[in-house]
């Protein structure tokens, strides 16, 4: 997956701040367990918003030299979902003189000291779906971008999210954000934040959306709309299993229109029941969702629709805004039925 430039900052002495590779995942079922190598280095910079504002992040990020927000998927050395059984070798470089850590509820939690770097292992022992975020000075560290997503497939599946589930042909990840620039320029200050939560910008993988006619509308390393990482793109039985994760505040309703999708999961627990739902409710502060997008004919199209485009957005209207009045800057993408 290639990184993206998110929003480029000028700063003396700070890093440009990309996107981190997270999107359409591929995968191969194997019979054994693989070690996997990952660095991440954690940076800080400044990213210029729609609007005009400069807003300080920090995340983790795959090289010195930027700032990756989300960070990159945790993938196998060859770019492929983990497996159940893995084995992953993390480096991370702290770059900054605060002590952050990185934690995978439930898996892992390892504190990095100011300046400091620290080398420790993980297995990923079960299927799902997984945030690994900076659970210190908490929420401030994981909204202000510490956070990033993992896919672990069950041991073997080619087609399934866990042992008789619903089945799937591809997969994508699509990472929920809040962005509240007070909020984060404490943060840079060393300040616990102290004024209400008042988000200004919402976005998906790390970018809002552009509407058409808007500078950046198109342009896929820009626009939520269009992003690679984001736009589900398939044929008429393309069933597409996303990943969703909410690292902002509120809790969100996300609208796929087109198909209603197939609710796997909640919060990690499989659903009792899968719901085929046209708004999946995603709970704040680290909510996650399985789903599948099954890519059927949308059945009240006429004449019958196999090829179209239908969006995704969030039903929150200030969510589909940047800069409190932005419309359709926020977070939101589109379906293709190709
Ligand atoms: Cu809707």
């Amino acid at each position: 997956m290639h990184r993206r430039e998110f929003l480029k900052f000028s700063g003396a002495g700070m890093a440009t701040t990309v996107l981190g590779g997270v999107g359409l995942i591929g995968w191969q079922p194997r019979a054994h367990a693989v070690t996997v190598n990952k660095t991440f280095y954690i940076n800080q910079g400044v990213a210029t918003m729609i609007d005009g504002t400069d807003v300080f992040f920090k995340g983790f990020s795959s090289s010195p030299g930027v700032v990756n927000v989300p960070g990159e998927l945790i993938t196998t050395d060859t770019g492929k979902a983990l497996q159940e059984g893995d084995t992953v070798n993390m480096t991370i470089h702290n770059t900054l003189s605060t002590t952050h850590n990185f934690t995978i509820d439930g898996v892992v939690n390892k504190s990095i000291p100011a300046r400091q770097s620290l080398s420790f292992s993980f297995v990923v022992n079960k299927w799902g779906s997984y945030l690994y975020y900076d659970s210190r000075n908490a929420p401030y560290n994981r909204l202000v971008g510490l956070h990033g997503g993992m896919a672990v497939m069950p041991k073997g599946s080619s087609n399934q999210l866990y042992p008789g589930s619903l089945t799937f042909v591809q997969q994508y990840c699509w990472i929920f954000s809040e962005i509240d620039p007070v909020w984060h320029d404490a943060v840079r200050q060393g300040r616990t934040p102290s004024t209400a939560y008042v988000p200004r910008y919402f976005t998906l993988n790390g970018l809002g959306g552009r509407p058409p006619g808007a500078p950046g509308a198109h342009d896929p390393n820009i626009d939520a709309i269009t992003d690679p990482r984001s736009a589900l793109h398939g044929h008429i039985g393309t069933r597409t299993l996303v990943r969703m994760f909410n690292v902002g505040m509120a809790d969100q309703s996300v609208h796929a229109h087109g198909n209603h999708m197939e609710w796997l999961t909640l919060n990690g627990q499989i659903r009792p029941d899968v719901w085929k739902k046209d708004c999946l409710y995603l709970d704040g502060k680290m909510g996650r969702i399985d789903s599948i997008y099954p890519f059927e004919v949308p059945p009240d199209s006429w004449p019958l629709a196999k090829t179209s485009t239908y969006p995704m957005h969030l039903h929150t209207e200030m969510s589909q805004t940047a800069a409190g009045g932005y419309y359709m800057f926020g977070a939101m993408t589109d379906i293709y039925f190709e």
